[in-house]
């Protein structure tokens, strides 16, 4: 089989399955090249106990086929692993994606040819192939990372970072379990095998403001009633920052009495979803007194729902204000430090000091476990991109030119990187995913569109437009309170060798000044791509 096509896309997931359907539609030759041996990226791997969306399952879906909408009904509102798993085959087999995929094919490189305006991919198995345009839509958070303690490789018990859960049946009932890390997963995974294993050891370094998902089932007839109001439910999401239902409340935190902010808190705290991070007054990621007044406002909460005081002072973040990091959604995460089975090591207070053959060693003593899980997060943004040897106009890397911090022309093209167009990196207005990973694909595919119908072989942006658009999105993001933490968002991963400082890694002007921005871009002919 030739190895020669237009276009070649990287990745599966959620915007790479979307990104093939477009390209086939174009009567273009595509390929899909992927890691995993199955589709769904983030929700083929991410299999562990708990696993669901933080987003409303029925704002998750792809919009771009009514009948799709029509035929498929979520369970619950936010929905689990296994149900969007099997939604993204659904999606896959109603538009034949899977025979334009070769799967278990990992892309080791990537080199643009300059002579032929060609990209030359190589897999890690040595597989080459050849395209016009190259589209990675690896993901923002799929390079995984293992933590940088002594010992990983000594441990004789099982033992599994959350992203790589496996395809089996894992049996937890009666285990003695350590995890570590309290992002956003662990406190999915956390209350879920609690009720099951027989010991459970939580190591955390962070604790981190998490609110209560309030998750529900969704019964056939209020199915029907979102299907009915799907074209208000999504067009909501596009007037939104995030593209979720929920928007930034016009008031500010001071200009209402206490009783009335108490009041509104109250109501958020005791609503589904992201509404108390996303909707919440609109100085609250701006503001340092009001965001200290959020939190305290959350520290009451976790306090009166640990029953020890100590526990719940520990469980309590002191170093960062509330949404400043992602806000993990949580189903009775505090309660279960109620749980005799399970303890909570503060890592800042007793220190692991390495893994051992037996378990974890401690400042304070050894911990014997039958089972470690690292859920400790991800080289997130930029991270699945670099660990892909790419290379641009005179063998200029993508690594190298990113060390700073990424640079791009609206998060989707790379001076001196031609004919590379990225689906969903860093730069682009990022949110609810599949959301902003429609636009993001619709976006990359009429430019593909514009280049094959005009016969151009050559798409390429300068430096002056990627400085321009760097700078815009970096003077966005001054004033965040956000952009001033290490978390996944700024991408700070504290294993990782290469320690970095808190970076401006994502479009925070809104997703609809994002749409505004390109879609003018593409109004004005392509203003600052030039093609040849
Ligand atoms: P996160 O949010 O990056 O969380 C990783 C967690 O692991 C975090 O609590 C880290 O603590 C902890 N961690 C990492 N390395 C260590 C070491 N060496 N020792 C102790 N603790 C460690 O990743 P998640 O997978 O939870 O979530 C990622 C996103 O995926 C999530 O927000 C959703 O959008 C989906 P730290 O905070 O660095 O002190």
């Amino acid at each position: 089989m030739s190895t020669e096509y237009d276009v070649i896309i990287v990745g599966a997931g959620v915007a790479g399955l979307y990104q093939i359907h477009k390209i086939k539609e174009m009567g273009l030759k595509v390929r899909c090249l992927e890691a995993a041996p199955k589709i769904g990226g983030t929700w083929y791997w991410n299999r562990y106990p708990g696993a669901r969306f933080d987003s409303e399952s029925w704002t998750y879906g792809y919009s771009f086929s009514k009948e799709l909408l029509e035929e498929w009904d979520w369970t619950e509102d936010f929905s689990p692993q296994p149900e969007t798993e099997k939604y993204l085959n659904y999606v896959a087999d109603k538009f034949d994606l899977k025979s334009s995929i070769d799967f278990n094919t990992m892309v080791k490189s990537a080199h643009f040819d300059e002579k032929e305006s060609l990209w030359n991919l190589t897999t890690e198995e040595g597989k080459k192939y050849t395209c016009r345009f190259f589209v990675p839509a690896v993901g923002i958070l799929s390079a995984a990372v293992m933590p940088d303690i002594p010992g990983v490789e000594t441990y004789k018990g099982i033992s599994y970072h959350t992203h790589k859960w496996p395809q089996s049946e894992v049996d937890l009932t009666g285990k003695r379990v350590g995890i570590i890390g309290t992002g956003a997963t662990a406190v999915q995974i956390i209350p879920e095998i609690a009720k099951i294993v027989g010991n459970l050891t939580v190591f955390q370094r962070t604790p981190n403001w998490c609110t209560p998902l309030h998750n529900k089932k969704i019964p056939k007839d209020r199915m029907e009633q979102i299907k009915k109001n799907y074209d208000e439910i999504l067009e909501l999401c596009t007037q939104t920052p995030g593209c979720y239902i929920h928007s930034t409340d016009p008031r500010s935190t001071f200009e209402v009495s206490d009783e009335e902010r108490t009041a509104f808190w109250e109501k958020l705290y005791a609503e589904p979803g992201f509404g108390i991070w996303q909707g919440n007054f609109k100085d609250m990621l701006t503001d340092r007194t009001a965001n200290t007044m959020m939190s305290e406002f959350l520290a009451e909460k976790i306090r009166g729902r640990v029953n020890d005081p100590i526990l719940a002072e520990k469980l309590i973040p002191k170093d960062h204000g509330f949404g400043t990091r992602r806000v993990p959604q949580e189903t009775g995460y505090y309660e279960t430090y109620n749980k005799e089975n399970v303890q909570l090591i503060d890592i800042n207070e007793n220190p692991i000091l390495e893994i051992i053959p037996e378990g974890i060693r401690t400042k304070e003593g050894d911990i014997e476990l039958d089972i470690i899980i690292y859920a400790t997060g991800f080289d997130a943004i930029t991270g699945a991109f670099e660990r892909i040897d790419i290379k641009g106009i005179n063998g200029k890397e993508l690594r190298e030119l990113w060390d700073d911090g990424p640079v791009t022309y609206l998060g989707v093209l790379v001076a001196d990187f031609p004919n590379m167009f990225i689906c969903m990196g860093p730069h682009s207005g990022l949110g609810n995913y599949t959301r902003t990973a429609e636009y993001s694909v619709e976006w990359v595919s009429d430019l593909i569109s514009h280049a094959v119908q005009n016969d151009k072989r050559n798409v390429q942006t300068s430096e002056l437009a990627m400085d321009e658009w760097t700078n815009h999105v970096l003077s966005l993001g001054e004033g965040l309170l956000m952009n001033e933490i290490g978390s996944w968002m700024t991408g700070v991963n504290r294993n990782l060798a290469h320690k970095r400082k808190p970076r401006i890694m994502r479009y925070s002007g809104g997703h609809p000044a994002y749409r505004e921005f390109c879609d003018k871009v593409k109004e004005d002919g392509y203003r600052h791509i030039v093609f040849s």
